[in-house]
């Protein structure tokens, strides 16, 4: 039988498509991946034969579609048994951060689109996203102070709440860490250097499509 399929939109662009990806390769569920460009005709044209919710990440296993990164990362847990942290109160926890970023932080997600192979972007927060970043912030700094001590996450072993932050990380190493405190800043040089999140960058880089609004300045490209 085939590997469930992870369809994906641009490496660079796509913070869902990443958060999915990273929760699969974490949890060890074996995939095959499909990667279609945003904004694209064949965007347009392609997505609906996977998903009529026209979105990615969508995950097709065995003809059971599932087009919500959350559900994908939820998917692969049950599937294998690993992704969320064994303790019910550090499990409880951990769901709490991963739903408070898959419904959250809007400002910050708006004002700092994900482009991982920009750097040195200079976006002054307004009070909004300075608000979402103070939250991160803190949240990060609790997590790896109350559960951090058997490894470098958030819940000490890698879980699906760091899936979820990775692209938060990668906004960071975009638009700059001053607005975080030393914890924080640690966890994001953990996050960067964890070769998944590595491989997923290399990826990126290679990558040569413009989104709109993304072609200029000291932007980055
Ligand atoms: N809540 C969804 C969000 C998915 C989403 O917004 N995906 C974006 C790309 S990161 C997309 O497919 N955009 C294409 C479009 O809106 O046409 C999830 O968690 O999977």
């Amino acid at each position: 039988m085939s590997e469930p399929l992870l369809v994906i939109g641009n490496r660079n662009y796509s913070s869902w498509s990443l958060r999915a990806w990273l929760a699969l390769s974490h949890c060890g569920l074996r995939f095959d991946v499909h990667r279609i460009a945003l904004d694209t005709p064949q965007f347009a044209e392609e997505i609906g034969r996977y998903s009529r919710a026209a979105r990615v990440p969508v995950l097709i296993d065995a003809g059971t579609v599932i087009w919500d990164s959350l559900a994908i990362a939820e998917y692969g847990a049950d599937r294998t048994g690993r992704g969320w942290p064994a303790d019910p109160t550090a499990r409880a926890v951990a769901r709490s951060a991963t739903a408070e970023m898959h419904s959250g932080f809007a400002a910050l997600r708006r004002a700092w689109p994900m482009n991982i192979r920009a750097r040195g972007r200079r976006v002054e927060p307004e009070s909004a996203v300075r608000a979402d970043l103070k939250r991160i912030d803190e949240l990060w700094t609790e997590c790896r102070r109350r559960y951090g001590n058997h490894g470098p996450w958030l819940f000490g072993e890698y879980s699906i709440a760091d899936a979820y932050y990775a692209p938060i990380v990668c906004r960071l190493a975009t638009y700059g860490l001053d607005w975080i405190g030393s914890e924080a800043r640690d966890y994001v040089a953990a996050s960067l250097a964890e070769p998944a999140l590595a491989e997923w960058s290399a990826a990126a880089l290679a990558e040569t499509e413009l989104l709109p609004g993304e072609e200029v300045g000291l932007t980055g490209r």
